[in-house]
């Protein structure tokens, strides 16, 4: 039996896209160096050698991107603004208004076809001019994301009144700073902390900075967290549970929305030697009454859940895992759409937010065009309608959850993946880069017109 589920009638429907991920013109228009033009050339870090020098070239393609997001039918559009487009040298000696004129076309452009921006400023793509001066771990970069925020939003915010500070900072933090596979490639506890930090307290200040400039504006940040399961009934098991979920997801939600870091994860490092007391002393009086500055939204990535085993006893000496991975997007990602409904409900019931939007959710799956050049994608059209029914269950259940930003407009670059995972709507064709549409996109764009999905 079929059934349709029907969204609000104020639902937000749209895509999200990055900017290294699609821009390409990496030197154009007085550009500076960002720290992914650079992580690219290591040999090694990147898949295939792939970079973002070219990506889907939407700096000089963006008016056929629009049109194609006309035709999708959405209502909003969320895109990153590349720092060192605006400040090639990172500090404001150098506003470089190519950057901004660049933004604010399409910006203009997204409003004369109703698509509403949502800007998110800072993506990953820091300025290499900032890293050499100490990039995140210090805490000079503070002071200057608060004035990029200010200089963006004081040429934008008479027009774009949606703002994103930063794209999950648990990323930058961990793949950053911690296991290095993604730019700068560092390892360091410490550096880790301290960037998490600051990026938290620079998100505090960006706050503000953008509130001066559009008093009207909504103002969030994205993160990207991941409920988490113990395997197995154990004790051990289930204490890891909680430290992973401490450190991915508490470690971000606590400081935002409770003014307070977690006192089990600070412990936890103290306890593991990662770092000592002293090392903590990032963290100054007056911190987190910045960070936790109220928002409007919190912007929320959902991909996959994490299956905890404990590492603390060996394997054979825990208990058997009861829980297991489920089926796996192309990336290696578990599929489990509850876990999303689980997560938004202890949102609700956890943490006092205004309203979520889900900034990202997708899928990679890599199938090309069949001989008749149709993309079949059916396997993504299945993971958005459980996800989407997921978020359906969950506004019935009363979480303000405002609107859905599908992962992602068109393929692009995958970081570390390189152009090996696809994530996009739209398929782009590698030579060309003609846009190709996949069947996933003609049935969101059903989705969207209908403002429901049929089960
Ligand atoms: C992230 C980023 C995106 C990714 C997407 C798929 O969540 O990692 O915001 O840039 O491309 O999530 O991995």
């Amino acid at each position: 039996m079929t059934k349709n589920l029907d969204f609000p009638k104020k639902f937000v429907w749209a895509v999200a896209t990055s900017s290294y991920q699609i821009e390409g013109a990496s030197d154009a228009d007085g550009k500076g160096l960002s720290i992914w033009d650079t992580f690219t050339q290591i040999p090694g870090k990147i898949k295939n050698g792939d970079t973002g020098n070219i990506a889907c070239d939407h700096y000089s393609r963006w008016r056929e991107d629009i049109k194609l997001m006309k035709d999708l039918g959405v209502d909003a559009y969320r895109f990153s603004i590349a720092w060192s487009r605006i400040l090639p040298k990172g500090n404001c000696g150098l506003i470089n208004t190519k950057g901004l004129d660049f933004y604010e076309s399409l910006v203009d452009a997204l409003l004369e076809e109703n698509i509403t921006p949502f800007i998110t400023l800072y993506h990953w793509d820091l300025p290499q001019a900032l890293y050499e001066l100490g990039g995140w771990p210090e805490r000079m970069i503070v002071d200057a994301f608060a004035k990029y925020a200010d200089i963006v939003s004081s040429r934008l915010g008479d027009r774009v009144k949606n703002w994103i500070t930063h794209n999950e900072p648990w990323v930058v933090s961990t793949h950053g700073y911690l296991n290095g596979s993604h730019a700068p490639g560092h390892s360091n506890w410490k550096e880790a902390l301290a960037t998490a930090h600051h990026l938290m307290l620079s998100h505090g200040l960006a706050v503000k900075a953008i509130r001066s400039n559009a008093p009207d504006a909504k103002v969030g940040i994205t993160l990207n967290l991941c409920p988490a399961v113990p395997a197995s009934n154990s004790h051990e098991d289930h204490q890891a549970t909680r430290i992973f979920d401490g450190e991915f997801n508490r470690w971000y939600l606590d400081p935002l929305f409770k003014g307070r870091y977690p006192a089990d994860i600070i412990n936890n490092h103290l306890k593991k030697t990662r770092v000592s007391e002293n090392d903590l002393d990032f963290i100054k009086d007056g911190d987190l009454a910045v960070i936790s500055e109220p928002i409007d939204f919190l912007g929320l990535n959902y991909y996959s859940r994490a299956i905890i085993r404990s590492d603390e006893i060996p394997d054979n000496q825990n208990a058997k895992p009861v829980v297991l991975c489920g089926e796996k997007t192309d990336i290696g990602w578990e599929i489990h759409a509850d876990s999303l409904y689980q997560l938004l409900m202890r949102l609700k019931n956890e943490y006092p937010i205004k309203s979520i939007y889900i900034t990202e959710n997708g899928a990679a799956y890599n199938i090309g065009p069949d001989k008749n050049g149709n993309i079949s994608d059916t396997k993504r059209i299945h993971y958005l309608k459980e996800h989407l029914s997921a978020v359906h269950r969950a506004i019935s259940d009363g979480v303000s959850l405002d609107g859905y930003f599908a992962w992602t407009l068109m393929d692009n670059f995958e970081w570390a993946e390189g152009y090996t995972q696809k994530f996009g709507l739209v398929w782009m064709e590698p030579e060309t880069l003609n846009r190709i549409k996949k069947d996933s996109f003609l049935w969101y764009q059903k989705t969207i017109h209908d403002n429901s999905i049929l089960l």
